[in-house]
């Protein structure tokens, strides 16, 4: 049940205020099939926190009734759709609490449409929960951004690429899955924290999953979409772009080709005919080994833009990746840069794009390292609906066998301000369209969730998920107050309970980046499965993410006086103050800046001394966060504080063997010693 575990609420005095106003429900709107589920969501969040049976009834009361009424009232905001704000006001919602003269208590909860009504149930049971009173209730919210998307990156084998908690929900043995009650808790589980799109298929497509948009298998996608469709989630496949000429179709996938082009308004209309509200695909081309556009001497314009015009007409969207780069780099080059690649790719084609296309970028320049400076492409493109990708599953930072909450990250890159358009033009104002009123944007993630009982394989790695929802419907709230929110829709309402955890969590990027690549430097990973230190695993590879560490510095020059000049991609003054080893923020130096090991960074430390110190000390914490948790043994469940502590005690071992392993490689490289004598291998 992970955050909608709702227990029974305690305090009997406040169960029964809340019972007499929320035992009786009356609807004042269409029945939609969202509204159903909202009103079942209802009566089971009732049940579960008061213990009673809600009565519903449908239909508007009448003046005389509607004055001395008392109970949840629930109707639609009567304007909230000729208000032409997008759809963002319509997924809105609104409580109002009210006392009539008779005394009569009443919570008004009033939509901008079902969906709105929908979220504004999940808000009112969350915050019944969390012991708000009645009167604290009112409020008035709307999500930030249109499209709140995760990406699921499962395989029709019931694999999951980057997936660390199991396997699929969706799939198995190359089929989608028959059984769909997994599926449904997943919707409610996304439903609840305001997720309104998914992509239900890794976005390398392999050879069954590119079977997905044919006759054979539509119907079971269109399974998927009905289930989803009752949650208001609209349901997205990753394609293939050269699903023509791989179903044998086509005897090509240029997206010139008039046949070509054909096939995709075939295929369309044929996936319109089965979900009629289908949201569209996500596509990576040109990336990794998946086919696109370059095959045929085209561009990611005139690949997105064909597969747009076959969707045009059903209102779907093209979702393009810009995750593009040269993953065939010869490590002897030192002119090419991948941080520089996705800008270097779109930044020309800004403007050509159809208005249905959305070009996805992943938040930093590399590939979601612990850190990394925020793209340059974010907000660059000017001309070019865009949306912001993150990665919830745990890639590199710890496969959800460390902690690592995520929030605070995400929280740092939508507050970024790439000044594209002068100060105040932060990245959530891109995300949420905003800043250049663009038709279509959002944020999408990659999910972290598997077919295992605690969803995510570490239990305190929900909060990643739920913090990404919780944000991306308000990137103002903080990460603390996420996380709160989160540990005790989880554990309960124990403030002893949740403050050890909210601390852990608050800690934990600071310390698994403590212990791991140093300074923004990114990597340091062992290759293929990226779990645990090889300082050069990627060194000398093909894939373009490289330390250059020798016996005097570290690090990757990018400035434009002397290095791959990337720098350049961002406006100013960020340009500038990445550009200056002086003025560079020690995090991202040695993302920025090749730097002899004696450096005097910021802090007023060498670089060579930061090293042994982050690494001694975040390896210290990793093992107070140990202790920390063992101070809840009792006051959580059995089951789930064994699991917790056992993946904490794994970090602790394992964040050992980091510190080791960096530390002794920088030791012999340098021959440097560490200042305060501890021992180096
Ligand atoms: O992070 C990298 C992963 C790949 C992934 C790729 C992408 C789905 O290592 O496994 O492929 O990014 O984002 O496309």
């Amino acid at each position: 049940k992970a955050w909608l575990n709702v227990q029974l609420i305690e305090d009997k005095e406040r169960r029964e205020a809340y019972a007499s106003l929320l035992g009786q429900v009356s609807v004042e709107c269409k029945p939609t099939l969202v509204l159903q589920t909202a009103l079942k969501e209802l009566q089971q969040g009732i049940q579960a926190l008061l213990g009673i049976a809600a009565s519903v009834k449908e239909g508007s009361a009448s003046r005389a009734e509607e004055e001395n009424a008392g109970g949840l009232r629930i109707r639609l905001c009567p304007e909230a759709n000729t208000q032409g704000e997008r759809s963002q006001r319509e997924d809105g919602f609104e409580l109002q609490y009210m006392q009539a003269a008779n005394g009569n208590e009443a919570i008004y909860l009033i939509g901008g449409s079902d969906k709105g009504i929908m979220y504004g149930v999940f808000h009112l049971l969350r915050m019944v929960a969390s012991g708000k009173r009645a009167a604290e209730l009112n409020t008035k919210e709307s999500p930030a951004n249109e499209l709140r998307m995760i990406n699921q990156w499962d395989n029709a084998d019931g694999t999951i690429e980057r997936g660390y908690a199991g396997r699929s929900i969706f799939y198995g043995n190359g089929r989608i899955a028959s059984d769909l009650g997994r599926i449904r808790d997943y919707a409610r589980l996304l439903a609840s924290i305001g997720l309104n799109a998914i992509s239900i298929n890794n976005v390398n497509v392999h050879e069954l999953e590119t079977r997905f948009i044919t006759e054979e298998q539509l119907p079971e996608v269109a399974r998927l979409a009905d289930l989803f469709r009752a949650y208001g989630i609209a349901l997205f496949l990753s394609v293939n772009f050269a699903a023509p000429l791989q179903l044998g179709e086509r005897n090509t996938a240029d997206p010139l080709d008039a046949g070509v082009q054909s096939w995709w308004k075939d295929t369309a209309a044929r996936i319109y005919s089965h979900i009629p509200d289908f949201g569209g695909f996500v596509v990576k081309a040109d990336s990794e080994h998946r086919p696109g556009p370059f095959t045929y001497g085209r561009d990611h314009a005139d690949g997105a833009n064909m597969l747009a015009e076959a969707l045009a007409d059903y209102s779907g969207l093209v979702i393009w990746r810009c995750f593009v780069y040269d993953c065939m780099q010869d490590w002897r080059d030192r002119k090419t840069d991948r941080a520089r690649a996705a800008y270097d790719h779109f930044k020309p084609l800004d403007g050509r794009f159809r208005s249905n296309v959305l070009l996805q970028i992943k938040n930093g320049p590399m590939d979601f390292q612990v850190r990394e400076p925020v793209s340059p492409l974010i907000g660059a493109l000017k001309e070019t609906n865009q949306m912001v990708e993150f990665q919830i599953t745990q890639e590199y930072t710890g496969q959800q066998r460390h902690l690592c909450y995520l929030v605070p990250q995400w929280k740092q890159v939508l507050d970024f301000d790439s000044y594209a358009q002068g100060e105040g033009s932060q990245v959530k104002r891109i995300a949420d369209g905003s800043l250049y009123g663009t038709a279509h944007s959002g944020i999408a993630a990659v999910s972290n969730i598997g077919d295992e009982e605690s969803w995510t394989g570490h239990i305190l790695a929900q909060a990643n998920f739920y913090g990404y929802g919780r944000l991306v419907w308000n990137p103002e709230l903080t990460a603390e107050q996420i996380a709160l929110e989160w540990a005790a829709a989880t554990f309960g309402y124990n403030p002893t309970v949740t403050t050890v955890i909210i601390g852990m969590l608050m800690k934990s990027w600071a310390i698994y980046e403590a212990y791991t690549a140093p300074l923004g430097v990114g990597w340091m990973v062992a290759p293929n499965h990226h779990y645990g230190p090889d300082v050069d695993g990627y060194e000398y590879s093909r894939w373009g993410t490289y330390h250059f560490a020798d016996r005097d510095g570290i690090g990757v020059d990018r400035t434009q006086a002397s290095g791959t000049g990337y720098t350049s991609q961002y406006s100013e003054p960020n340009a500038s103050l990445y550009e200056n080893a002086a003025t560079c923020p020690d995090e991202l130096l040695l993302f920025f800046h090749h730097v002899p090991y004696t450096h005097i960074l910021q802090s007023g430390k060498t670089v060579i001394q930061h090293i042994y110190d982050t690494h001694f000390g975040g390896a210290d914490e990793a093992e107070r966060l140990r202790e920390q948790w063992a101070e809840l043994e009792g006051q959580i469940d059995e089951a789930s504080f064994v699991h917790v502590a056992e993946r904490l005690a794994e970090q602790a071992e394992h964040a050992k063997h980091w510190r080791d392993v960096i530390n002794t490689y920088f030791f012999r490289k340098s021959g440097i010693p560490d200042a305060d004598g501890r021992v180096i291998y």
